[in-house]
């Protein structure tokens, strides 16, 4: 008999979500490596085309497989009491969770993913419902807030805690021997829309804001074969969108990016692409950019965070200003929308006194593109997040709310006067 499983993506709390291309790749990585070994069953809190989400008007997806989630208002958490936004819990009900629960169980175990740091309640929240109705199930972190913050995580009531770095302990717990060679479990979903590839591991610069050099290390490409074999999955399973979770799409293209989509090219599979995560635009070539429009690339979200190069050599060089502009222009001639070009641009970050920020909008809007404020999350472990002690209790990980950080950092009208000038600036670009 093999065991039975028991998959969870669980919801969002938080004071804003959407549906970005969000899948919860890890885990369905983890059970594509297990594939015949055990009985797999999914339930994805923020899957927008499942039947109670599917036939909501307002939820309906854009162009490119995005949309909003469903969700309820609910009391702020203390620690972010004094935030004034509404603090909302975003997917499905949880009544549609214990009902499957009780339809499905029981389980011998129970992986449930983690994201954002911040978002630590949702998987409280999936751990107490399978307490209650399974009990006998063990259950397994894994995921980005588990490697970030374990020893918040060993608060929550998990039978096992994996990180990024060691799955080992993984296999030895469930008694399984893993076959890496296999595609992550998109059979799981029963309707698939939108699906994600990861090409590579790890990030060569290290920029001073980030997890990835710490926690990936080095550049690491990943099979090929596997990567591909995984793209097929995808487009028979009905995906009509890929977005890309690589930190660095654009390192070494010529070896890892560029050999994928030629195949894509050469196979005539009709795909839309998208990086969601940011791309590094020094390696933007004329030429990569051709083959990226050609295989089907069609949003680009280029890494900026600030034109001024004092901030930008601090923070690790990881980008100019004259290289972002020469990206753009590659981008445009190689016959991308220029309203589906935006650069991201760092708010609330602790050295926002040479950041330039006015400045780098305005930069950013005369090349043409959108821009867009991606607020500033501190990451326990990084320099830039340690910096951010002095501020908030960082072993509290609802602090490092990506809306709650620049608030606290710029106050709520500085914010939101950025924000106003930033999306004024992207309307006059309609
Ligand atoms: C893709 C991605 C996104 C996607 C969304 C992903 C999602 N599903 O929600 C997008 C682009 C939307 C996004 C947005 C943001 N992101 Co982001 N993102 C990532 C990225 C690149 C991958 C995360 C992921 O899905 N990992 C899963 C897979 C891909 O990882 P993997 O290594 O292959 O998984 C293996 C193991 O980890 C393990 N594993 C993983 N999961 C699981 C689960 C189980 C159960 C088990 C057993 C094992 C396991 O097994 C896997 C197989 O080998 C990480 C960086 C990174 N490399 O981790 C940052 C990261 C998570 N993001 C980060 C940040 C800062 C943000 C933003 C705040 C940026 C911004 N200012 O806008 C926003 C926040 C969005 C929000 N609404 O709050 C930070 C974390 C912040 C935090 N406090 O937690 C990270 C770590 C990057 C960084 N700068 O250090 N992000
Ligand atoms: S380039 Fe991106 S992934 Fe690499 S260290 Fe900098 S922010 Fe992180």
């Amino acid at each position: 008999m093999v065991p039975k499983i028991l998959l969870v993506n669980p919801p969002i709390y938080d004071f804003a979500a959407y549906d970005f291309w969000l899948k919860p790749y890890g885990m369905l990585s983890i059970a594509g490596y297990l594939r015949g070994k055990a009985d797999f069953v999914l339930f994805d809190y923020l899957d927008r085309l499942h039947p109670f989400m599917a036939q909501k008007e307002e939820l309906k997806s854009d162009q490119w497989g995005r949309g909003r989630f469903y969700f309820e208002k609910i009391r702020n958490p203390d620690p972010l009491k004094q935030i004034p936004r509404y603090y909302r819990r975003f997917g499905l009900p949880r009544r549609l969770f214990l009902d499957f629960l009780e339809e499905q169980k029981p389980f011998d175990y129970a992986l449930i993913q983690t994201t954002m740091t911040y978002w630590y309640p949702g998987v409280s929240e999936t751990i107490e419902d399978i307490q209650k109705l399974s009990p006998k199930a063990k259950i397994i972190l894994g995921g980005n807030y588990v490697t970030l913050c374990p020893e918040h995580a060993s608060t929550l009531e998990a039978d096992l805690l994996v990180k990024t770095n060691g799955l080992q302990p993984l296999w030895d717990y469930l008694g399984l021997v893993p076959d890496v060679q296999q595609p992550a479990l998109w059979e799981s979903y029963k309707k698939l829309k939108v699906g994600i590839l990861k090409l590579a591991d790890g990030c060569p610069f290290q920029c001073t804001y980030c997890s990835v050099p710490k926690v990936y290390g080095a550049f690491k490409p990943r099979s090929m074969e596997r990567s591909f074999a995984e793209f097929e999955l995808l487009s028979e399973r009905g995906a009509e969108n890929i977005a890309f979770y690589d930190d660095a799409l654009l390192f070494d293209a010529k070896d890892v990016l560029v050999p994928f989509l030629k195949e894509v090219i050469s196979k005539d599979i009709k795909i839309n692409f998208h990086s969601p995560n940011a791309l590094n635009a020094r390696f933007l070539t004329r030429d990569l950019a051709e083959v990226m429009v050609k295989a089907g690339f069609k949003t680009f979200y280029l890494g900026f965070e600030s034109s001024s190069s004092k901030w930008q050599k601090q923070t690790g060089s990881k980008v100019f200003s004259d290289e972002l502009a020469k990206s753009v222009e590659f981008l445009k001639e190689a016959g991308a929308d220029p309203q589906n070009i935006t650069a991201y641009q760092i708010l609330g970050h602790p050295h926002i006194d040479i950041q330039q920020l006015e400045e780098s909008m305005k930069f950013v809007y005369n090349l043409g593109i959108r821009g867009m404020l991606a607020d500033f999350s501190p990451i326990p472990g990084t320099p830039d997040g340690e910096l951010c002690r002095q501020w908030v209790d960082m072993d509290e990980p609802l602090f490092h709310n990506k809306t709650a950080f620049p608030i606290i950092m710029l106050g709520f009208d500085e914010s939101n006067r950025l924000k106003d000038l930033q999306r004024q600036l992207n309307r006059t670009l309609e």
